[in-house]
């Protein structure tokens, strides 16, 4: 610390000292000259005084021919102390009278002393002389020389050149002491300027002190290098080194969010009670954020709150209308809202799923609104922020709010709860904003949404579209840099997380690949070296799945020898299947199927083979494991957890993924097979290109994936939304004892 301290100021230091050094030379002599010259005129002066006053009694003298009176004035005049010699010389040059002091070597000066130059350096000493011309009669009458001592005037400068050199040196000092002081004040500003960008004070700029108007220039560009580097190393999952697991969320839960309590709401529940002929069935629903967010509710005991839908729902919970789940090992409680009819269809078949799903994804199937939905769904986001209030034990609670169901509950819960830490994330696409315009509701659902604390998008583009569209529709400051939007006065960090799967751990006495494959084909009544190609969706047109099957199509057509070899089984839950789209859906990708394989088939060969129904997630993964390819043709998708958990099942190594170039997994799997849905014909070479894959590629290609998901996995996603959500509830914390500290006005805690 000395030390830096030590190299400042000499940084200081020296420059002055060169310019110290600069003046002496050059200053120096200047003055020298100007304080000899300021004496000559004194000098001047003096000597038109003197032999003015000299005149008149000399002519007089010299009249009189007295010369001892001469002589004698001449001695009375030298007793001046400057005055050093005087001489008198005739008009013909003769030198008449003189002082003893009179230096011979002067001799009768020619010349006026006005004109001449006054200065003469003798031997001992310089001397300034002057000659004054005497008239009398009209007549020259001879010349009266002057010679006055300059000695002094060089003791006096060198006395005046000490007194400016010390002041000067003394000036220097004062001045190099207030600019190394100036410097490390403005240096500990920019330091702690930088400090505070480095605190991650630069994703959260509202509220912090502006920076010095010197660094700003600085600090922007600072700070946007910090930020992307700050986003390059949380994309990295390299934050703190850490590998996401269950018990690194857990730990974080318990180091950052100790005694928080956490909340989660989405529409889906976790686990359903069906009542059956056999007694009440437990179902686990074909969804992708019930797959991510189960994950992490088992690492974090909490609440989640959700519709319950199951014909058994209500005979299971307790008078508070929870359920401890999961059933076999309860971790968490599941708290179930009840709907009507009539709300079930306004809210979720209406608003949600025939508004803002295909609004939000760009499958061209147009939105349909209707002002009655929009009031169920109203009515139900505030059903769901009542339960969610009741459920939390403080004011502060973090609430995890899942998908396009709840887009007004983040509002509706800051309203009740101002101090609750509100994270949304939007499983779906988000759209342009020209797209998003044609909701009628468009600024209530913004407006809704910015109640959140932190809003998150699996990917970037879709974040940006998000910023894009509250731009467009809302009066609103964002701070494009730093990913906030500021609207009434609230803060809300808009980020993206891509979502991914529980890697899952071994399991003991799971069949091989190899046994997997056998089992299947054996099930589909197929030969061993059958080639197999798989397809998991839930039953929707956003999925691809008519894409999907004409390329398979058209790669028969272009491939005759892989007909009778080459069979693709779709996996298909149904879903949504009251609603009119998805019903003429099911019957078109059914006709299509029909007409594929009747234009194919040969004896009890298929080319598609299409089951339109859940499966559990083990046959899932002895599908996946049996395939050969597994296509995810979306025409948009936010993330799509099918591609990864078939990367996740292939322990093997072995297996080709096609995925569809609108999946925000495309913007992770780089290995996979890259397509566009809707080219055909790209769709069906890329289709036989996995199918003759050599190995070695698979494996290539396999294991780079395999690595990326299972690092990038959901404990990452819910971590890193956490820890945001930690460090946003530490800075209010701290912001709240500031702000007490400020209003007690001395400083003292309250
Ligand atoms: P989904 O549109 O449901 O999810 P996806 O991400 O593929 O799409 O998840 C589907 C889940 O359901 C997977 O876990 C899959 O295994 C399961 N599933 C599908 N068909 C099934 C079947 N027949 N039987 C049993 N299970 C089945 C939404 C968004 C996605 C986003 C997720 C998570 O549309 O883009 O990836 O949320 O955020």
């Amino acid at each position: 610390m000395q030390l830096k301290s030590a190299k400042l100021s000499l940084r200081f230091l020296l420059p002055l000292a060169c310019v110290l050094i600069l003046f002496g030379a050059i200053a120096i002599p200047y003055l020298e000259s100007a304080i000899e010259r300021w004496f000559v005129r004194d000098l001047d002066m003096r000597a038109r005084l003197v032999s003015t006053t000299l005149e008149q009694p000399l002519l007089n003298y010299l009249d009189e021919q007295s010369p001892q009176r001469i002589t004698d004035m001449f001695d009375r005049a030298i007793q001046d102390e400057r005055l050093f010699a005087l001489a008198f010389c005739t008009p013909d040059g003769q030198l008449a009278y003189k002082t003893a002091t009179y230096p011979a070597s002067l001799g009768c000066r020619q010349g006026s002393g006005d004109d001449a130059n006054p200065v003469e350096r003798l031997p001992q000493g310089p001397v300034h002389v002057s000659v004054k011309t005497l008239n009398q009669n009209g007549a020259v009458a001879g010349r009266l020389i002057l010679v006055h001592d300059m000695s002094f005037i060089e003791r006096r400068s060198a006395n005046t050149k000490k007194y400016i050199i010390g002041l000067f040196a003394l000036l220097a000092v004062a001045v190099s002491a207030i600019t190394i002081l100036v410097a490390h004040m403005s240096w500990r500003g920019w330091i702690d300027s930088v400090r505070e960008m480095l605190r991650g004070e630069l994703l959260f700029r509202s509220g912090r002190r502006a920076p010095p108007p010197e660094m700003a220039p600085l600090a922007s560009d600072l700070r946007s290098l910090l930020y992307e580097y700050h986003r390059e190393q949380k994309e990295a999952g390299a934050v703190d080194g850490r590998t996401w697991n269950p018990d690194t969320l857990k730990s974080l839960l318990q180091r950052d969010l100790a005694g928080d309590q956490i909340l989660v709401v989405s529409n889906r529940e976790p686990y359903i009670h069906v009542a059956t002929p056999d007694g009440v069935k437990v179902q686990r629903p074909a969804s992708g954020l019930v797959t991510a967010v189960e994950a992490v509710m088992r690492a974090c005991s909490g609440t989640w709150i959700a519709h319950g839908a199951g014909s058994a729902d209500r005979a299971t919970v307790d008078q508070e209308d929870h359920v401890p789940v999961p059933p076999d090992n309860p971790s968490y409680t599941l708290r179930r809202v009840w709907l009507s009819k009539e709300e079930e269809a306004g809210y979720y078949y209406g608003f949600a799923n025939e508004g803002l799903w295909p609004l939000c994804h760009i499958a061209h199937v147009r939105p349909v609104f209707r002002s009655s939905d929009w009031a169920e769904y109203v009515k139900v986001n505030q059903r769901f922020a009542d339960a969610v209030i009741r459920e939390a034990h403080s004011d502060n609670p973090v609430v995890l709010i899942q998908d396009y169901h709840f887009a007004l509950l983040p509002r509706m819960i800051r309203a009740v709860l101002p101090k609750a830490t509100i994270i949304t994330f939007w499983h779906i696409p988000w759209p342009n904003p020209e797209s998003f315009g044609i909701c009628p509701w468009r600024e209530e659902i913004l407006d809704g949404m910015l109640g959140s604390t932190i809003l998150g998008f699996h990917t970037p583009f879709h974040r940006k579209n998000f910023l894009d569209t509250v731009d467009r529709y809302l009066e609103t400051r964002i701070e494009t840099e730093a990913s906030t939007v500021s609207y009434g006065g609230q803060l809300t960090q808009v980020e993206h997380y891509p979502i991914s799967i529980a890697w899952p751990e071994p399991v003991p006495g799971e069949p091989d690949p190899a046994a997997s494959r056998a089992q299947i084909r054996h099930a589909l009544g197929l030969p061993e070296d059958h080639l197999l190609g798989i397809g998991v969706d839930r039953f929707d047109y956003t999925k691809g799945i008519v894409e999907r099957f004409q390329a398979v199509e058209r790669m028969l057509e272009l491939h005759p020898e892989m007909v009778g070899k080459f069979t693709f089984v779709q996996i298909a839950a149904p879903t949504r299947s009251s609603l009119d789209e998805y019903q003429n859906f099911e019957a078109r990708v059914r006709a299509l199927v029909q007409r594929i394989n009747q234009r194919f088939s040969s004896g009890s060969y298929q080319p598609i083979v299409l089951k339109a129904e859940h499966h559990g997630q083990d046959q899932l993964r002895t599908y996946f494991r049996a395939a050969e390819v597994c296509s995810v043709t979306s025409l948009h998708d936010g993330m799509n957890l099918v591609a990864k958990e078939f990367i996740a099942a292939r322990d093997d190594e072995q297996g080709v993924l096609i995925l569809s170039q609108f999946t925000g997994a495309a913007r992770e799997l780089h290995e996979a097979l890259i397509v566009n849905p809707y080219h055909i014909e790209q769709g069906a070479e890329e289709l036989y290109r996995a199918l003759t894959m050599p190995d070695v590629e698979q494996r290539e290609r396999m294991r780079s994936m395999r690595s990326r998901v299972r690092d990038f996995n959901v404990y990452r996603w819910a971590g890193r939304m956490l820890q945001d959500a930690a460090r946003l509830r530490q800075r209010e914390r701290v912001m709240s004892k500031i702000g007490k500290l400020s209003k007690d006005g001395l400083g003292r805690p309250t």
